[in-house]
């Protein structure tokens, strides 16, 4: 279905396969910079397809984010030497259930996309989840997966909670660093921490990284819903490029001090951010105004999109 669709909606106009490749094995295909994209295809997320729409709202709880990873995961199939190599680190490393994910992204991203985080920051996360995971399981050791871009980052992690299993793989973060970013081992390092924090029960990082937003995206093809299984510091999920992310006031909002919007219940909210404080930060389209809102007060609007349907694909 995906690849019927990739040929289909986004087709030649968007994407091109070119023969470059030396190896017979490897098929090029060109995807431009979505910001570069004239016209705009209206496929985009967070769109989603209008036929599935009402199914997708009732089984998921971010119907967008599940139709992204039916492409993430058509995309990102492993030939039988990746899926040997991933099953070989999966044993070296000792990656068991339950286990949480943390992605700690630093170097050229600090300061520049995204901030500062200590690792203090994401523990406090990682034990409130292993609390609430002992209400259902016996927990019989408290599991880190942790990738990051910073080879110090695994010592620092183990000396400050020796109660946790940190699981990872140090020289994956030192080829992770600027000079060497680039070269076919980093790129197998990365492939392996993406597909490792996928795999985990639950996600601590920062969604201002796509790193950690591609892992959320795979995450959400491995169950029925794991919209909510994650925490992030900063962002809130969005896709590089997306057209813009609305929600629906469902409370009245009258403001208590200069920094707040007021709302009516059917307002279109353009939402820029959640401060993780119970409010988020957008703008308010009927009125023009940006300003901090209760987050509990709008529900998601979603958006949807005529896609073809493939009636034939039910024969
Ligand atoms: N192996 C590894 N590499 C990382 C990690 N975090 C960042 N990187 C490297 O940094 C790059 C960041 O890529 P990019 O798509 O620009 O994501 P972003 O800058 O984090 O939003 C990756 O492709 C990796 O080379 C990590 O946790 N593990
Ligand atoms: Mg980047």
């Amino acid at each position: 279905y995906v690849s019927s669709l990739l040929q289909d909606v986004y087709g030649n106009s968007y994407f091109s396969v070119t023969g470059e490749a030396n190896d017979k094995d490897v098929q090029v295909v060109e995807l431009p910079i979505v910001d570069s994209l004239h016209p705009r295809p209206p496929y985009l997320p967070l769109g989603v397809p209008e036929d599935l729409a009402d199914r997708l709202i009732g089984l998921h709880g971010d119907p967008a984010v599940w139709w992204v990873s039916q492409f993430v995961k058509y995309l990102i199939r492993p030939q039988p030497w990746l899926e040997k190599e991933i099953e070989e680190a999966t044993k070296k490393l000792g990656f068991k259930h339950p286990i949480i994910g943390v992605h700690v992204r630093r170097t050229d991203k600090v300061g520049t996309e995204a901030a500062f985080h200590p690792i203090e920051e994401y523990m406090i996360h990682v034990e409130e989840h292993f609390q609430l995971l002992a209400r259902k399981m016996h927990i019989d050791k408290k599991r880190v997966y942790l990738a990051t871009d910073d080879p110090g980052l695994l010592q620092e992690a183990k000396s400050k909670y020796s109660q946790y299993e940190f699981i990872s793989d140090n020289s994956i973060s030192w080829s992770a660093g600027l000079h060497n970013r680039y070269t076919e081992n980093s790129l197998r390092g990365v492939i392996l921490d993406i597909h490792f924090l996928s795999q985990a029960d639950f996600l601590v990082c920062t969604f201002s990284s796509q790193v950690c937003r591609v892992a959320y995206e795979i995450m959400q093809t491995l169950h029925p819903d794991a919209s909510a299984n994650f925490h992030s510091l900063d962002d809130i999920y969005y896709f590089g490029g997306q057209n813009a992310h609305n929600q629906i006031a469902i409370y009245p909002h009258n403001p208590r001090n200069p920094d707040e919007i007021p709302m009516e219940p059917g307002d279109i909210i353009g939402v820029a951010g959640n401060h993780w404080d119970g409010y988020s930060k957008g703008i308010n389209r009927k009125l023009g105004r940006t300003g901090l809102y209760p987050s509990y007060k709008v529900k998601e609007k979603i958006e949807t999109v005529k896609y073809p349907t493939y009636p034939e694909a039910n024969n």
